[in-house]
């Protein structure tokens, strides 16, 4: 084939795709990345951060960005990576309270308190690891239940079997947005000497750049590494940062978490390695550095506040039509409680609307993504409608 036929061909799968300016992605945590990274990816497509001391100027962003999203985390001497998403990020921070247990106690089982709620790639990284996962019960806030974290931990170390190595608080939850209350996990993380990871691989982007006026009472957002027992965070340029995928963060505390992630590797110019994969793009790199620059804190207010509109507006015109939704809005994510949500979804996409379902609550799950205008809203409610009437 020649150039012009390959490119032809091509076109005809991209026609295929669903594309997310058509208003019909709904029930998605990636957007149309910004505009600017067609530009930077074109510069930085064969760069490889698996092998930096070739690519320095990638590994010099990478560094950067790094301090740039630690800036707004509140952590000013941060140590991670720009990875390929959510999921290696939080089996990256599962690998390094597995690795600092087993530095402490040979023939114990790691074990991490989570909620129900979390992401299934902790699931992964549970199969992987063979980590021991408990899961406290939820309040109605759908955030874990501190009293019985508490009281787990006492009884273990009443039994003098102080066997909790990890706990994961999720700032932004997959299915509703929820924020677990991170101020008091992280006091009960340092007072038992406990790693606390965050995820906040979709609320990461969100919650600093929040106005107040969008906050409610029944939630801390206090989520940051200005909490002493924050000692790492899944955050996702690829979600509300606008980066295209793949780029996901990992951000630790500091340098010294390093060398439980380390596996020795000699022929390289960097002789260590610590992410999970070897070979990665520095596209996610360049890309993310490029939006942070041209953005600023400005532009990511801006974005967060035009995203938590729309999501009020859905929230108020779906209570019109009777749909109720599981919680107020935390971030830009609704879920509308519904009877049997795998028939609606179904129903729906039959109909070109492609939302997603929750699974710790019977509900039709959409996040309101920048993609997702008033418009879209009022074209889906009229869908929705149309489907519970028959
Ligand atoms: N942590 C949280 C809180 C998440 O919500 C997600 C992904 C991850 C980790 C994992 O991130 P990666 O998918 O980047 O590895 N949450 C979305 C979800 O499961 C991912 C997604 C995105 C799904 C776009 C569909 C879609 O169209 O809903």
């Amino acid at each position: 084939m020649d150039e012009r036929a390959v490119l032809e061909e091509l076109k005809k799968y991209r026609k295929m795709d669903l594309k997310y300016e058509d208003g019909a992605i709904l029930g998605s945590m990636c957007t149309k990345p910004h505009p600017i990274t067609k530009k930077i990816s074109d510069m930085f497509f064969e760069t490889n951060l698996g092998d930096p001391g070739l690519f320095r100027g990638a590994k010099k962003l990478e560094d950067e960005v790094i301090n740039n999203i630690g800036k707004f985390l509140n952590n000013p001497n941060p140590f991670g990576y720009i990875i390929s998403g959510g999921t290696e990020a939080n089996i990256t921070a599962m690998r390094a309270i597995n690795n600092i247990a087993k530095t402490k106690r040979k023939n114990h089982k790691t074990t991490v308190i989570m909620p129900e709620t979390a992401h299934f790639s902790f699931e992964k990284a549970r199969e992987m690891m063979d980590l021991n996962l408990i899961t406290p019960p939820l309040t109605k806030y759908y955030t874990m239940d501190l009293k019985y974290i508490n009281d787990f931990i006492e009884d273990r170390n009443n039994k003098n079997d102080i066997s909790v190595d990890g706990i994961v608080g999720i700032a932004g939850c997959t299915e509703l947005g929820a924020i677990d209350n991170i101020k008091e996990l992280s006091k009960i993380a340092e007072q038992n000497n406990i790693f606390l990871h965050v995820d906040a691989a979709f609320g990461g982007f969100v919650i600093p750049f929040l106005d107040d006026k969008y906050k409610l009472d029944n939630y801390c957002y206090e989520f940051d590494f200005s909490l002493n027992g924050v000692k790492s965070m899944t955050v996702d340029p690829h979600k509300m940062g606008l980066a295209p995928i793949p780029a996901g963060g990992i951000l630790f505390r500091d340098k010294s978490f390093k060398k439980y992630l380390d596996v020795e590797a000699p022929y390289l110019t960097d002789i260590h390695q610590a992410t999970i994969i070897g070979t990665r793009s520095g596209v996610g790199v360049a890309s993310t550095w490029g939006v942070m620059k041209l953005f600023g804190e400005e532009g990511y207010k801006n974005l967060a506040s035009e995203c938590m509109d729309k999501t009020h507006y859905l929230v108020k015109e779906a209570k019109k039509l009777g749909f109720k939704p599981v919680i107020d809005p935390v971030l830009n994510i609704v879920a509308l409680e519904d009877d049997n949500p795998e028939e609606t979804s179904l129903k729906l996409r039959k109909m070109g609307w492609f939302i997603s379902i929750c699974k710790c609550v019977k509900a039709l799950r959409i996040i309101v993504m920048p993609h997702v205008e008033k418009e879209h809203i009022d074209k889906f409610l009229g869908a929705l409608t149309e489907v519970k009437k028959n």
